[in-house]
């Protein structure tokens, strides 16, 4: 089947799954639909496609990632565990030896020949082309997301630009409050890609904003791919066919070519204005700073477009699930260069970037400290503002369990570490912005080796008494719910979100 080509293919394939509801009643994008879809976030329900908006003809979609099973479904994968080994079968590839390896290498190489973007004449995005005066962004219905956003905001966007010295593309997800009907800001945070592409422009840097995609191409504007890497090819490569694009109408930018909805731009160096404040994924609002404005040169849409939205706020919301996905299919490239790494879990509480547990197979003395260096030093995950590492075997996606590793197995005065660092754009803690303190605690067993006294061994029944009690449990005649069992020393707010 593959995962779905287009926005629409994706809704009728929610429709199919029972994940969407249409709502016909009309609602107003002026904060009513956020509120709508926190209620349904928060219970795990369906996909929402409003499509009576006050103000707008257009539809609304909100909701589509909201739950692991929507995640998974977008990439026609079983589970965002599966998405990540295909990207690790790929980036682990050996020389074939004999002719079933060689067929299965040729396969890999064809999927790797197919993720790059290919080039179409024409596409259903320019079904209606509006250019100058007759750009306006009013036509859509744009959320202003909670009552401290002091104007509507693009959420969902793929901004796509192309560095001015390589001419690498790149696509990144960022959210753009409107300023009028052919204006808005463009929120490029500083450790960002699209940010540097900015920066490197001598004056003017072409600009195009795709919304309205299928969602693995959704999905890739928010992965965190080093800078030569073009997210529509990660995106190819992983629904299995290229990402079609085609030349924009006013600039020399291509865009994919069945977007719902496409922006078309520049932006200009020394050209900004304040940003903000925006109720942000940190749960916080985020205060007002000069970003860069984006003049918008055309508005192309498909005939009946459907506009995509998502609202971010105190967590959980619906972009837990994305990250989600970045955490899974990340682990693979991850462990190319921290090959002790067995998991990771980067808790939705902690916004991403505040906390990130990790278990290893530890090998020597410190080994942890290694590790929360290795985080520290790798991509975005340097933003990280505290690293837990646990023992292989430890599931780092049950808090419980870790929770009783750190309390069981810290020294407070010998296993925390604190250093400093870069520190996410939107982290209001630090004292002085980007920058500030980080924490490493160190809850795997020490032991004489690493200078402590001698570690004690861990409370295990033996294999011969589970086994004996296990087949004998009928003949005990306690009647117990099996699940809540297992379940009842975990059930508490921490309950992750990724079980496996
Ligand atoms: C819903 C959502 C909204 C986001 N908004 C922003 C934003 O406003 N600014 C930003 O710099 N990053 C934002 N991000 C994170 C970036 O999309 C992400 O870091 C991505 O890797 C950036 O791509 P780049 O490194 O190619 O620039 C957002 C992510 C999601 C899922
Ligand atoms: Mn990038």
């Amino acid at each position: 089947m593959g995962a779905p080509a287009d926005l629409r293919a994706w809704i009728a394939l929610l429709d199919r799954e029972g994940e969407l509801v249409r709502i016909s009643a009309e609602v107003d994008p002026d904060l009513e639909i956020t509120e709508i879809n926190d209620r349904v976030v928060k219970s795990g329900g369906p996909a929402l496609l409003f499509e009576n908006v006050k103000g707008s003809r257009l539809p609304l979609l909100v909701n589509q990632f909201g739950t692991e099973r929507r995640m998974a479904l977008a990439f026609d994968a079983p589970s965002l565990d599966d998405v990540g080994r295909k990207l690790g079968d790929v980036l682990e590839m050996q020389p074939p030896e004999g002719l079933v390896e060689k067929v299965r290498g040729l396969q890999k190489l064809k999927s790797i020949a197919d993720s790059r973007p290919k080039t179409v004449r024409s596409g259903a995005v320019h079904d209606v082309v509006l250019t100058g005066d007759d750009v306006d962004l009013d036509l859509l219905p744009i959320q202003r997301c909670w009552p401290g956003d002091p104007a509507p905001f693009i959420t969902l966007p793929a901004v796509i630009t192309h560095d001015p010295q390589t001419g690498a593309r790149n696509v990144g997800m960022y959210r753009m409050q409107k300023v009028d009907k052919r204006t808005t800001l463009m929120h490029w945070q500083i450790h960002k890609d699209g940010r540097a592409d900015y920066l490197f422009a001598n004056g003017r840097l072409e600009v195009a904003v795709a919304l309205g995609l299928d969602p693995v191409s959704a999905y890739s504007a928010s992965a965190p791919l080093p800078k030569h890497v073009d997210e529509f090819m990660l995106a190819g490569f992983l629904k299995g066919s290229p990402v079609e694009l085609v030349r924009a109408k006013t600039i020399a930018v291509d865009v994919p070519a069945n977007a719902e909805i496409v922006l078309e731009g520049y932006v200009e160096q020394g050209d900004v204005a304040p940003e903000g404040p925006f109720g942000d994924h940190t749960g916080y609002y985020t205060g007002v700073e000069p970003f860069p404005v984006f003049h918008v040169t055309a508005l192309t849409m498909r005939r009946d477009a459907i506009y995509p939205s998502i609202v971010v706020g105190k967590p959980p919301q619906e972009d837990a699930w994305l990250g989600k996905a970045t955490e899974r299919i990340f682990l693979p490239a991850i462990r190319m260069s921290v090959p002790e790494l067995v998991d990771y879990d980067l808790p939705v509480a902690g916004a991403f970037h505040n906390c990130c547990i990790v278990s290893i197979r530890k090998r020597f003395p410190g080994h942890a400290q290694k590790v929360m260096h290795a985080i520290w030093g790798l991509g975005l995950l340097s933003l990280t503002k505290s690293v837990v590492v646990v023992d292989e075997g430890v599931d780092v996606h049950d808090y419980e369990e870790v929770f009783f590793r750190v309390g069981a197995n810290v020294d407070p005065a010998r296993d925390v570490m604190l250093t400093e660092g870069p520190l996410d754009h939107l982290d209001h803690a630090p004292t002085r912005q980007f920058y500030g303190g980080k924490i490493g605690i160190d809850a795997t067993h020490k032991g004489l080796e690493e200078g402590t006294r001698d570690w004690p061994p861990e409370i295990e029944m033996s294999d011969e008494i589970r086994e004996r009690v296990s087949s004998r449990w009928a003949e005990y005649g306690i009647a117990l719910d099996v699940a809540a069992r297992n379940g009842q020393m975990r059930q508490s707010s921490a309950t992750p979100l990724v079980r496996r």
